[in-house]
């Protein structure tokens, strides 16, 4: 039997945990032979709610499922956790500005960046605004360092894959080497001029320059938004499997001819964006993909998503020590 992994996760009681939890319990994150212990951190007055859930994990009786935890304590939660995966956010409120999300958000982030005690642990934020949550997060911890931090880009990116799958009538499995920059919001950037589909440029495939500018852009860039309108909720179970997919490509090596997206810690990037920021890059294993080249339509998009979270960052600037 294999070691434990231990993976904490946060906001246990919400849409997107009661998705991701029974995924992660099943085996699907690290494979079959692979032993879990799950941590789950919620608030006080949601630990109801929670039990719920676990009760039931119980019922599942997945065999890899050694141990859960619950709790509202990040020092107990987080104590000795392999990765952690923090969905809990606040929501934006009504008649809440912008700026007051980012600040309500960065006091949590502020709070569990200190409770952090495996020097390996791996966290990846989902809860937005997630890449500023996660540079307030890397600044307010003692033990973590930039790269073992990082932002969900993983649903943009399969969102882009989605699209382009679609339009060129291949499976999904076809799409490789699509990236998206910048920040999750709608500002990112999908990157169609490095995108292969059969091997091929996407762009020689599709042949339509104003559907990958326009209709593809603004779909992934307003996706959540489409779904919210749709559904009544927020994306849920496709961010789930995104926290799954994001995972795998950091525990797993990147297969050879492919690469994928996650928001990294900027500084000393390949592509002059401004230091200290995080910033959704093309990445292979743990390395940002160097010298790929773009048309100035995405050269100027990908400025424009810079300049969004330089904003983000001056708005949270007092919790960045
Ligand atoms: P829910 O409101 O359903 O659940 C959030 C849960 O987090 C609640 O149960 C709440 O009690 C808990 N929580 C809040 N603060 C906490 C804290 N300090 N410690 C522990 N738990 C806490 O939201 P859900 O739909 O699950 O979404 C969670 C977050 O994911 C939101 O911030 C959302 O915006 C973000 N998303 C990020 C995505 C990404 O691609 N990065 C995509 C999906 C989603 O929009």
């Amino acid at each position: 039997m294999k070691d434990l992994i231990r993976v904490a996760v946060t906001g246990g009681a919400g849409q997107i945990c009661y998705n991701l939890l029974f995924r992660i319990a099943s085996g699907e994150m690290f494979g079959s032979g692979q032993p879990i212990a799950l941590h789950i951190l919620e608030l006080p007055q949601s630990l109801k709610a929670l039990e719920g859930v676990v009760l039931e994990l119980d019922d599942c009786a997945y065999p890899l499922l050694q141990e859960v935890r619950i709790g509202s304590d990040p020092n107990e939660i987080f104590d000795g956790v392999d990765y952690a995966i923090l969905v809990g956010a606040k929501p934006r409120g009504k008649g809440m500005e912008r700026a007051d999300l980012l600040q309500e958000n960065a006091k949590i982030f502020v709070e569990q960046a200190k409770a952090f005690t495996n020097p390996n642990v791996r966290v990846l934020v989902v809860g937005n605004p997630c890449n500023t949550n996660a540079l307030v997060l890397l600044h307010n911890s003692e033990h973590l360092k930039p790269d073992q931090v990082r932002s969900m880009m993983r649903l943009d990116q399969n969102r882009a894959i989605s699209q382009l799958s679609t339009k060129a009538k291949v499976s999904v499995g076809e799409v490789k080497n699509v990236a998206v920059y910048g920040n999750h919001s709608p500002t990112m950037v999908v990157d169609y001029c490095n995108a292969k589909i059969f091997g091929k440029s996407a762009m020689d495939v599709i042949k339509d320059r104003n559907w990958l500018q326009g209709e593809m852009m603004t779909t992934v860039q307003k996706r959540g938004g489409q779904i919210i309108e749709a559904r009544g909720f927020s994306s849920a179970a496709s961010a789930a499997n995104a926290a799954l997919d994001a995972i795998c490509d950091w525990h797993f090596p990147t297969p050879n001819d492919n690469w994928y997206s996650a928001g990294v810690y900027s500084t000393g990037n390949p592509y002059n964006i401004a230091d200290d920021l995080y910033f959704s890059f093309p990445l292979k294993d743990d390395v940002i993909v160097p010298n790929l080249e773009f048309d100035e339509f995405i050269a100027e998009k990908i400025k424009h998503t810079e300049k969004e979270l330089l904003a983000e960052r001056d708005a949270v600037k007092k919790f960045l020590s």
